[in-house]
């Protein structure tokens, strides 16, 4: 089988694409990412010399390309990650938000139509749901009502794919999984970001007053569901993927202070985030049943794997933060504390 993960540089990506070779091994598979300032190589540089991974620099837009790489690498499945990710980036530039979660996703369908792509995978997000109030879960059949510019490029582009399956007969299945936590995560998202603030001894940003809850999901879980959704689920079908870990961000931000040996001195509460959804938790009664998924990682166990990781690969994460990112992110930062 031959596979192509779109977003192979990023951070589920890259763990998906080593969890893939980890578990099928005799799988040939192709990573197409644009290497933005969320892709990195260097994060899969433990598969130098695999001959069964290939890595492709390029755009999912680019149907040209596109369809070249199905055809030359004769692709039997898609496993579409590509996407920009960081909901407060779409907040200051929703721009590249629709060219490459929407356009992008509409190209690469298109091209994977044309080579007859066998089953495509769309890794879509709980976000597409919007925000719950203090109890009941997201389901496949909650409404989509998506609140900010980067979840409603992603509600976007999970309908076109959905769309592609009902108007065009394509096999599509959509995953639409919680807040993902691990090894690799860029140090923009909740996590990895507090965790290198504290490391460094810099304030710690809480939006708001830091109640807003989110259902977290480890990634490796994460891999499992999408391998299984991949091989079993059914075509034109939904799957929630969820970790069964609802927390508020001031717990989390609390445990990796406790975890690195910080005071909590370094909490600073800032401006919350326009359309901040309150809280998200997912009910994973479908994949369950039908896939017979269910998480093996406990929350406190997997958040304290993390921050050891961080603490242990310092390269890595100063790395990938410098250049332009770190000019975008230092000027951020300090606006988020000034306001
Ligand atoms: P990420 O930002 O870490 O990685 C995205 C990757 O896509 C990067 O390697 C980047 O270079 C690549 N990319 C961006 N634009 C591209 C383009 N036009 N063409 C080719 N490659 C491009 O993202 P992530 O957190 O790994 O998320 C992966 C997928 O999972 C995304 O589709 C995201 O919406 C979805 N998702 C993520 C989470 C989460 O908690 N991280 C939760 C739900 C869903
Ligand atoms: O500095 C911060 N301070 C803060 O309080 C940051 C970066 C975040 N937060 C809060 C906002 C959210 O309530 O923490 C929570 C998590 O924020 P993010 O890590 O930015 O993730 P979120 O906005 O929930 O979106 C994530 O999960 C769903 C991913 O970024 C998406 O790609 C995914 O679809």
């Amino acid at each position: 089988m031959n596979v192509l993960v779109t977003g192979g540089c990023g951070f589920i990506g890259s763990n998906l694409v080593k969890y893939l070779r980890r578990q099928r091994p005799d799988w040939k598979v192709v990573n197409l990412d644009k290497l933005t300032y969320a892709g990195n190589l260097e994060t899969l540089a433990d598969l130098e010399g695999d001959s069964q991974h290939v890595f492709v620099r390029g755009d999912v837009g680019n149907r040209e390309l596109v369809e070249f790489v199905l055809r030359q690498h004769r692709i039997d499945a898609v496993m579409h990650l590509a996407a920009e990710s960081h909901v407060d980036r779409s907040i200051l530039g929703p721009e590249v938000f629709i060219q490459t979660n929407v356009l992008g996703t509409q190209q690469l369908l298109e091209a994977s139509k044309a080579a007859g792509i066998k089953r495509f995978l769309m890794v879509s997000t709980d976000e597409v749901y919007g925000s719950l109030g203090p109890t009941g879960y997201f389901t496949e059949t909650s409404p989509i009502q998506p609140s900010s510019p980067y979840s409603s490029s992603k509600a976007s582009s999970d309908l076109v794919a959905l769309a592609y399956h009902h108007t065009f007969g394509m096999d599509v299945v959509v995953t639409r999984c919680s807040n993902n936590y691990g090894r690799y995560q860029f140090p923009e998202k909740l996590i990895p970001l507090m965790t290198v603030n504290a490391l460094h001894d810099r304030p710690l940003p809480v939006y708001g007053d830091g109640q807003n809850v989110r259902d977290w999901l480890h990634v490796e879980d994460h891999c499992q569901a999408l391998l299984l959704a991949l091989e079993k689920g059914r075509a034109g079908e939904v799957y929630n993927i969820g970790g069964g870990a609802e927390r508020r961000n001031i717990e989390i931000v609390r445990g990796i202070l406790q975890l690195t040996g910080k005071p909590e001195t370094l909490i600073k509460y800032v401006q919350d985030r326009p359309g901040h959804d309150r809280r998200y938790a997912i009910d994973p009664a479908k994949i369950r049943e039908e896939l017979g998924w269910t998480p093996a990682h406990t929350f406190e166990q997997g958040l304290e794997d993390t921050v050891r990781w961080y603490v242990d690969n310092r390269t890595w994460w100063e790395r990938v933060m410098s250049g332009a990112y770190r000019q975008y992110f230092e000027t951020q930062y300090k606006a988020r504390l000034a306001a």
